[in-house]
C-alpha cells in the first residue's frame, strides 16, 4: 500500500517505520493516523517481518505531537473520536506481537511521547526531547499520556511532566526510566573527529543512530518468536489485572510455550551447544 506520510523499508527482518511530515515535524494529523494503523496491520499479517523500528524523518523530531492545526478545528465530539482513533491506533502497536522498537529522534512531544511510550522499548539520542506540553494548549493527553506515563515512570514522575509540561532531554528520560538508552550517533569525519555545526554543536547523524538501533535490535529478534510474542503479551495483560491472575497468565503461557517447536529447539540447542534456529512454531 502506498503512504503519504509514511516511509517503510524492510531490511533483515525488520520493517524501518518513519513518520513522515517534516514541514510538521512530523505531526500526527488524522491521515498519519490512519496510515499508522494500516502499516502495523500490515506487519501484523507479514510473516517476513520479526521485529518493528519506529522513528521520525530528519534530523530535528521523532514526532511533535498530534497535529495543533487540525486538533485546533475539533469540538466536544470529533475531538472524543480523534482521541479514541489515535487511542486504537497506540494499542494496536502496544499489542503487536513482534518487538517493537522507537528510535527517539529529536522532539518526541504530546502525542510524540505517547507513540514513543506505546512501543515495547524506547531508544533515545543524544538530541531526543521528551514531554507532554498538552497543558500548555488548556487540555490534556488525549493518546494515553495520562495513562502509560505513570506506568513507566512512577505516578511522581509523571505527575511532574503532565501538570508542569516540561520538556526533558535524553538523559534525563533516561534517568527517571522513560527510555531504555542513549545512543551519541553524531557526525563524525574520516578519523573519527567530531564534525562541528558553525555554533560549535555536534550534528546528530540519522543513519548511524539507526544503524546502531538496528545492531541492539538485532540481538532481540535472534530470540525465539513465539517467546518474544507472549511475553509481550504476558506484560501487557499481566499489567491490567493483579498478581495472582498475572502470575496464572504466565504459568498458561509457559506451559503452551512448553509443547512448541521453537522450545524444544531453544533447550536442545543449548544441552547440545549450538545456537538455535528457531522457526516461530
Ligand atoms: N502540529 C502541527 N504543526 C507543528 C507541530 C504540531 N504538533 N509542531 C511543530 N509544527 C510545525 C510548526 O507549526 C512549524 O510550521 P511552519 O514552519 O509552517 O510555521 C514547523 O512545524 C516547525 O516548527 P517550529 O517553527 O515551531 O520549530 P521550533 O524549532 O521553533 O520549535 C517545537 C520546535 C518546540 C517542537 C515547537 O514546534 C512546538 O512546541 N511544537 C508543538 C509541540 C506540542 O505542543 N505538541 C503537543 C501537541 S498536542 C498533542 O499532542 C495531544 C495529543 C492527543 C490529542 C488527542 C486530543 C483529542
Amino acid at each position: 500500500m502506498e503512504f503519504q506520510n509514511l516511509l517503510i523499508e524492510n531490511e533483515d527482518l525488520i520493517a524501518i517505520v518513519t513518520v513522515n511530515r517534516p514541514k510538521a515535524l512530523n505531526a500526527l494529523n488524522s491521515e498519519t493516523i490512519a496510515e499508522l494503523d494500516r502499516a502495523f496491520q500490515d506487519i501484523l499479517e507479514d510473516d517476513s517481518i520479526a521485529g518493528v523500528i519506529l522513528t521520525g524523518s530528519g534530523s530535528k523530531a521523532f514526532v511533535a505531537g498530534a497535529d495543533i492545526a487540525e486538533l485546533a478545528t475539533k469540538n466536544a465530539i470529533t475531538g472524543r473520536e480523534f482521541a479514541l482513533t489515535g487511542q486504537a491506533m497506540l494499542n494496536r502497536i502496544e499489542e503487536l506481537p513482534k518487538p517493537v522498537i522507537a528510535a527517539v529522534n529529536g522532539f518526541a512531544l504530546g502525542g510524540g511521547c505517547e507513540l514513543a511510550m506505546a512501543c515495547h522499548m524506547r531508544v533515545a539520542a543524544t538530541n531526543a526531547k521528551f514531554g507532554q506540553p498538552e497543558v500548555g494548549l488548556g487540555l490534556i493527553p488525549g493518546f494515553g499520556g495520562t495513562q502509560r506515563l505513570p506506568r513507566l515512570v512512577g505516578k511522581g514522575r509523571a505527575l511532574e511532566l503532565l501538570l508542569g509540561g516540561g520538556i526533558i532531554g535524553s538523559v534525563e528520560a533516561y534517568r527517571i526510566g522513560l527510555v531504555n538508552c542513549v545512543v551519541e550517533a553524531i557526525k563524525t569525519d574520516a578519523d573519527g573527529n567530531e564534525i562541528k555545526d558553525e555554533k560549535g554543536r555536534n550534528i546528530f547523524d540519522a543513519d548511524k543512530f539507526l544503524a546502531d538501533v538496528k545492531t541492539m535490535f538485532t540481538g532481540f529478534l535472534s530470540k525465539g518468536p513465539l517467546a518474544l510474542n507472549y511475553v509481550i503479551d504476558a506484560v501487557n495483560r499481566g499489567l491490567e489485572t493483579d498478581l495472582s491472575a498475572g502470575l496464572k497468565l504466565e504459568a498458561d503461557l509457559f506451559s503452551i510455550l512448553c509443547s512448541t517447536e521453537d522450545a524444544s529447539e531453544g533447550l536442545g540447542a543449548f544441552l547440545e551447544k549450538r545456537e538455535a534456529k528457531f522457526t516461530g512454531k
